[in-house]
């Protein structure tokens, strides 16, 4: 059995883990350096796109299938010979103004070889890359209406900073009369929106209101440029949020420092991409899109003395931000944070013991540069062990006349964390491990705020919807959303699981005694997609993922249940309206398709620019059969964001998620025969973190 009792923790290990290399990677490791170096080598020599420049728009791993995958991993866990997997990457490239696809073979690194090729002949664009966002926003300041603008504005141009926003698809509507709708289509675009910095690092709370700049990225030229209506900008006092610039720091405001410690080390391992920690073992990987990757987590029953598969693989697919002010600078803001700017190449290194805590290990990921080169991605993932004083379970026992029974169990849990900072706004990604045998995935927002510059110094002038709270003077933030939306390809003590709504109904009494009554629960296994569309705020239910092929010893199905935690909006958009078609799938939290190896991506593989003919709503509308196949839950952790001043020039956190937790998965509590706390082991039995009285 393995240690299911945490390492009592007490001490601080800084020593970041270095992995051991072996000999070949694992199927699903992501991409090395040398293998983006040998898949830039063979897209650049190929024939198939003889066009100048290209440009890498993605690379990533083009996973095996599946089948190939699990086989590989029993082979590993048997000991038996396994053969190394072909490695392949797939690559999304940019030349003579189409997108290429091009699978690329590097199972030989030194002889890499360009598998086929196609072009993206459909709507939408790939990611933008970071290497073209930064030329886009270095052309304003050379163009002469812009220049004139900012004069207008009294504002230096060298305090002025641009930002490249998506454009989004509105139909004909967004193209202009001169141009035919075809021409528009395929015209690649982002609109530039500029900010004043001067005295604060919070440019975003400083927006040169009215000014849009449209540049055709191909061309890498201003196309439009429009300098609508002139608002005051915001003043630089009191936006900042840098210590010693955001003022003197309040006094008597401090907690008593503190730091988790571990005397005896770290209780996890990391092997390559394998992270093992009490009864569960997982792979993680990285993706320039989807950023973390967590695969083939199962975890050991220690009753069943065997290992189960809980998870295949999971990332978060999409994250759909939609602003809700319709005017002319604001209403395209409907944001595909995945799809359009990639979460992998927006996380940025950990800061140790700010953003992980003492006890982390971090892991760097790499990606491909515009150039096709690897770029390093260092401490982008921080592994830790979170004791937070919390209780895994309890008992007291006040039953018996002469004693009192305590038992307790701390709740030790293991943390992956990413932190995305797409612009002006931070995620805080976690994929949380029980030892109870639950998966919690938190998402945890903070950040800056996107505001919009405006007349109004008080709330009391504002007579017209206003779409956004006054935060400050001239300061209007705007009502928007957050979707989350996570890919988890379930495989619940094996491949072929159904989706099963346990639904509460309420029942007369008709057994004679007193009650009138009660309420029961009714039992739906969904055969298609449509009976797993699901709006969790509608029904009063248990959603489980169950393996109608695996029973306890008491005959019930073993299963997972999905919990919702908080943060459950949906969409409230008219299905018809553009930002909706496009993200379909924010209407319902709750999905579940069968396995494709294509459907990976919530609003279609290209996402910028997309009009939502591809992508979860398209595919699931096939109604395939989900009954006992090779499932894949989608859930989509909601927020409505309205903002308040308590969220200015900073937000503080704000939290939401869900969880997976087993549901007569284990035949009882797994955590029955852990141990009890470890008190008299700690190095300082009587201070007062140990002891019973302070
Ligand atoms: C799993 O699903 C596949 C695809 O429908 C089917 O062929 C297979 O028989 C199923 N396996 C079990 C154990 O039911
Ligand atoms: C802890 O308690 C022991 C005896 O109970 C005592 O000898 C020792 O000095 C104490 N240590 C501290 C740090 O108070
Ligand atoms: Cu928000």
């Amino acid at each position: 059995m393995p240690p299911l009792a945490m390492f009592p923790f007490i001490f601080v290990a800084l020593s970041i883990l270095t992995t051991a290399a072996s000999t070949h990677p694992h199927p699903l490791d992501p991409l090395s350096p040398v293998e983006l170096t040998a898949v830039r080598a063979a897209v650049l020599a190929s024939p198939l796109v003889p066009a100048r420049p290209l440009t890498f728009h993605y690379v990533g791993l083009d996973e095996p299938d599946k089948p190939d995958v699990l086989s590989y991993s029993e082979a590993r866990s048997s000991s038996s010979s396994r053969a190394a997997l072909p490695r392949r990457a797939f690559v999304i490239a940019r030349a003579g103004g189409q997108s290429h696809e091009l699978p690329v073979d590097i199972t030989d690194a030194s002889a890499p070889s360009v598998l086929s090729h196609a072009v993206h002949h459909g709507t939408g664009f790939p990611m933008l890359t970071l290497d073209e966002q930064f030329a886009a926003v270095a052309l304003p300041p050379r163009h002469a209406p812009f220049v004139e603008s900012v004069r207008r504005r009294g504002v230096d141009m060298d305090d002025v900073l641009c930002a490249a926003f998506p454009v989004g698809w509105f139909g004909d509507a967004g193209s202009s009369e001169t141009e035919s709708e075809e021409k528009v289509r395929q015209r690649r675009v982002v609109k530039l929106l500029c900010f004043v910095a001067g005295a604060t690092a919070n440019f975003y709370a400083r927006p040169l209101e009215g000014v849009t700049l449209v540049v055709d990225l191909d061309r890498m030229a201003i196309v439009e440029y429009r300098d609508r209506v002139v608002y005051p900008v915001p003043k630089a006092e009191g936006t900042d949020y840098r210590a010693g610039k955001a003022g003197a720091p309040y006094a008597g405001h401090e907690a008593a420092p503190g730091v988790v410690v571990q005397p005896e080390g770290r209780g996890f391992h990391i092997d390559g991409h394998f992270v093992r920690w009490a009864n569960w073992e997982f792979h993680v990987g990285f993706d320039m899109r989807a950023g973390t990757v967590i695969s083939l987590a199962s975890i050991h029953d220690a009753d069943a003395g065997a290992r189960r598969r809980v998870l295949y693989r999971g990332f978060v697919s999409e994250v759909f931000v939609p602003y809700m002010d319709p005017a002319e600078e604001w209403y395209y803001r409907t944001f595909l944070d995945a799809g359009e700017y990639g979460l992998g190449l927006w996380a940025f290194p950990l800061q140790p013991g700010g953003d992980c805590p003492a006890n982390a290990a971090y892991l760097d990921g790499y990606y491909a540069g515009q150039d096709g080169k690897p770029v390093e991605n260092k401490n982008m993932i921080c592994v830790f062990e979170r004791y937070a004083g919390d209780v895994a379970w309890r008992h007291t026992e006040a039953g018996f006349p002469d004693r009192l029974i305590t038992e307790v169990r701390p709740d030790v849990s293991l943390v992956v964390r990413m932190v995305v900072s797409c612009g002006n706004y931070d995620y805080i990604l976690d994929w949380e491990f029980k030892t109870s045998g639950s998966i919690k995935f938190v998402v945890s927002l903070t950040g800056l705020l996107e505001v919009k510059g405006t007349d109004y110094t008080h709330a009391d002038q504002i007579t017209q919807d206003a779409h956004g709270t006054l935060v400050a003077e001239n300061t209007l933030a705007v009502y928007h959303d957050h979707y989350i939306t996570y890919h988890l390809d379930v495989d619940v003590d094996g491949t072929n699981n159904s989706f099963v709504k346990n639904i509460i109904t309420t029942r007369r009494n008709t057994a004679g005694t007193p009650r009138k009554s009660y309420w029961t629960v009714r039992r739906e296994v969904a055969e298609t997609e449509a009976d797993a569309q699901v709006d969790v705020n509608a029904a009063p239910a248990d959603m489980l993922i169950v393996n109608p092929n695996k029973r306890t010893r008491m005959g019930n199905e073993v299963g997972y249940r999905v919990v919702p935690g908080g943060a459950t909006a949906a969409s409230v958009l008219d299905d018809d309206d553009y930002p909706q078609l496009r993200a379909s799938y924010s209407k319902k939290q709750l999905w579940v398709t069968p396995y494709n190896r294509d459907e990976k991506w919530a609003p279609g593989l290209y996402a910028d620019q997309s009009t939502g003919d591809d992508g979860l709503g398209v595919w699931s509308g096939r109604n395939r059969g989900i009954r006992n196949e090779d499932i894949v839950l989608w859930y989509t952790v909601g927020i409505h964001h309205i903002p308040y001043q308590d969220d200015f020039p900073v937000m503080p956190t704000v939290s939401g998620g869900f969880e997976l937790r087993p549901a007569n998965f284990f035949e009882r509590n797994p955590l029955l025969k852990t141990r009890p706390p470890m008190r008299d082991q700690l190095p300082f039995p009587n201070c007062s973190c140990a002891s019973d009285s302070s």
